[in-house]
């Protein structure tokens, strides 16, 4: 292969790639650069080729059929094809690899012996799982709700649906009761599975009980399967609930794959946006698959007998494509940890790395910066040898944590892959390949094959040409691992993505382009705040806050936080007969907990007697903002306020805040 590129001096701040990156890798510097121009001046000719990485049933004649324009966007790939994305992900490694592991599950409590599943195992245990959910009546087409810890059982299940063609909607299960019965709801899901509890960190989520709660609200139609795994107590009702490790044991262990469409539903997953209910964003069968499968081997330079460990959730779409379905359509050697980075200690994960000599590392700047903050001595213990590559996704990862992580977790040896993507995009878009890539910290350099990002400007929306450039994000043409439509409401589907900027898929985030091409995502553009990497919208939280009797009105922003990245920042303005106190604080954020769940518990909670408004009585988010970030002077423009004294009370409490 080629050497490393070499690097412009006058751009000290780049990283070039590791010697030992750039051997052996899948794509060096030239491949990249030829690849992508290819796939970009012929992209029906290119992912004809890429479509080949799956087993189809029946092949393909047409690759790509999309349309950008409104109101006629749709978005189609490899549509006469038929594949079952099961078999691409167990069966047929089954003759070549049949006893290699392919997932290594390591549990909360490190004193648990860690599982090793080859394939052959999880064919079965698939295989066992999917004759479950059909005798409960699951078919082709139906919704399968699974709310499970990080547990093997989660990947069967999303694998068993899969074998069968029902559309399975993980909800992460550090969410409320509520939001799981929102989700069962608009989904109408047949199915429910969930454990008895989640252990996280030394403590239980009593996650049978708050399905329990949930399913109150839900047609007493839905069943509810239950993996017996801590074994704690749970109320049981006859009828509804099944023990689903007793029925797994007493059914066969064969199933035969389902031929499904290309562009058949693979899965739903709720996600965040600016306004209204979190969006069913469906994903479907081929293209994503296809598109998981290819960036997980060309961002990780994944190769065969690579230890990969992705450490997100299965409950959010980075642990649907790379701990399933991109890793296992690899024949890959996947690692689930169901645990947290700083239980027992702040060593774990790199214990972890150490135990299961993991080649392949990704995870979020959240806890990259938790752990720096913890200091050297929890990594300096381990024996990190077997890293090669080190990936970030989620958020914007400032300097400090990506040097922090090169050099004291990489040992400079590494090349770290920034990964910017979406859970509408289905897979990476903005990456750096390591043997391919020179990085700059703090950037996600430069788009994956097929990927045409552009630089829009907010306003008019003309696209911008000159290199250097700052503005909205857009995506220019389709590529298979998009989403194809909002579950139920294409028209939200359109309107969300295709409306602002017409003939542009726009991603809601800012950006900056540097004189390299490089790009830099500056955060979101819209109500959506990042919190630890997850997506929140900031409506989401006020309309919790205003279901409480006490709250009269409330206002959610974002705020600079060392750890998450962004924390919630709520401004309150309580009834007039209620008085502020710091027990009602307690029991507003214990409310917002309760809600949604833990992962929107409000960090500041600011009481407001009044919120500054526009005329017609819009809040002005741009101020409140400003305020939460402690930046008085930039407040621009009050006077189209209604009432600007509003505005001086809010500043004078904040500054006064303990
Ligand atoms: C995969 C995932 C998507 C939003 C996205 C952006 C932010 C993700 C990022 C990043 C800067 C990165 N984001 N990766 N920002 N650099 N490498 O996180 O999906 O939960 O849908 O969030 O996350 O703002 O728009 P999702």
């Amino acid at each position: 292969m080629t050497q490393a590129p070499t690097i412009d001096s006058a751009h000290s701040d780049t990283v070039p790639v590791p010697a030992s990156a750039a051997t052996q890798t899948h794509a060096d510097a030239a491949t990249y650069k030829a690849m992508y121009a290819a796939s970009v001046s012929d992209p029906e000719g290119f992912w004809r080729e890429q479509g080949r990485r799956l087993d189809w049933i029946k092949p393909y004649s047409k690759v790509k059929n999309t349309n950008f324009q409104i109101p006629d966007v749709s978005i189609k790939w490899y549509e006469d094809g038929t594949l079952n994305v099961a078999a691409n992900c167990i069966d047929r490694h089954l003759a070549t690899r049949g006893d290699q592991t392919a997932i290594i599950w390591e549990p909360d409590d490190p004193a648990t012996p860690a599982q090793q599943i080859t394939y052959r195992a999880l064919h079965d245990q698939v295989c066992r799982m999917a004759n479950v959910f059909k005798a409960q009546g699951v078919g082709k087409g139906d919704r399968v709700v699974i709310y499970l810890p990080m547990i093997p059982q989660a990947a069967y299940a999303m694998l068993a649906c899969a074998r069968i063609g029902a559309i399975h909607s993980i909800v992460f299960a550090g969410f409320s009761p509520d939001a799981l019965a929102n989700r069962i709801n608009d989904s109408e899901a047949k199915l429910v599975i969930t454990a008895d509890e989640a252990p996280r960190g030394g403590r239980v989520t009593p996650l049978k009980s708050n399905a329990d709660a949930a399913l109150l609200h839900c047609s007493d139609k839905v069943k509810c399967l239950v993996v017996k795994h801590t074994g704690g107590q749970t109320t049981w009702v006859e009828g509804r609930d099944v023990d689903v490790l007793a029925e797994m044991a007493a059914v066969s262990g064969d199933c035969v794959p389902e031929e499904m469409a290309a562009e058949d539903p693979l899965f739903i997953l709720y996600t965040s946006g600016s306004t209204g209910k979190p969006k069913g964003v469906v994903h479907s069968t081929g293209g994503y698959l296809v598109y998981a499968a290819m960036t997980h081997q060309y961002t990780f330079d994944y190769h065969d007998g690579d230890v990969f460990w992705c450490t997100a959730d299965v409950g959010w779409v980075t642990g649907h494509s790379y701990i399933v379905y991109g890793p296992l359509a690899n024949g890959a050697i996947t690692v689930m940890f169901e645990g947290v980075p700083t239980y027992p200690d702040a060593s774990r994960f790199w214990q972890i790395c150490e135990k299961h000599k993991v080649n392949q590392f990704y995870t979020a700047p959240t806890a990259i910066r938790a752990l720096m903050g913890q200091g050297e001595s929890f990594v300096e213990s381990c024996d990190l040898s077997s890293l090669r590559v080190l990936g970030t996704v989620g958020e914007p990862i400032n300097p400090e944590a990506w040097n922090w992580y090169n050099t004291v977790v990489g040992k400079g040896r590494c090349p770290i892959v920034d990964t910017w993507w979406q859970t509408e995009t289905g897979g990476h878009m903005i990456t750096p390949l390591p043997g391919a890539t020179p990085t700059k910290p703090g950037s996600a350099t430069t788009p994956f094959f097929g990927v045409q990002p552009v630089v829009l400007e907010p306003q008019s929306g003309a696209e911008v040409t000159e290199t250097k450039a700052e503005g909205v994000l857009a995506i220019k043409d389709s590529w298979p691992g998009q989403m194809r439509t909002v579950w139920g409401d294409h028209e939200r589907f359109m309107s969300t993505y295709f409306s602002n900027y017409a003939g542009y898929y726009f991603a809601g985030d800012g950006c900056r382009r540097d004189e390299d091409g490089y790009y830099w995502i500056t955060g979101r553009v819209d109500d959506v705040i990042n919190v630890s990497g997850h997506r929140m919208g900031t409506a989401e939280v006020e309309s919790a806050l205003v279901a409480h009797p006490k709250v009269a009105e409330a206002a959610v922003v974002g705020y600079p936080h060392d750890i998450k990245g962004q924390g919630i920042y709520c401004f309150v303005t309580l009834m007039a007969s209620e008085a502020p106190s710091e027990e009602l604080r307690k029991e507003l954020r214990t409310w917002v907990r309760t809600e949604i769940g833990p992962i929107a518990s409000p960090d500041l909670i600011q009481w407001a007697p009044g919120l500054p408004k526009t005329r017609s009585g819009k809040i002005m988010r741009r101020i409140l903002r400003k305020i939460a970030e402690n930046d008085f002077g930039a407040l621009g423009d009050i006077s189209t306020l209604a009432e600007p004294q509003v505005v001086d009370n809010l500043i004078e409490t904040r500054m006064n805040r303990d």
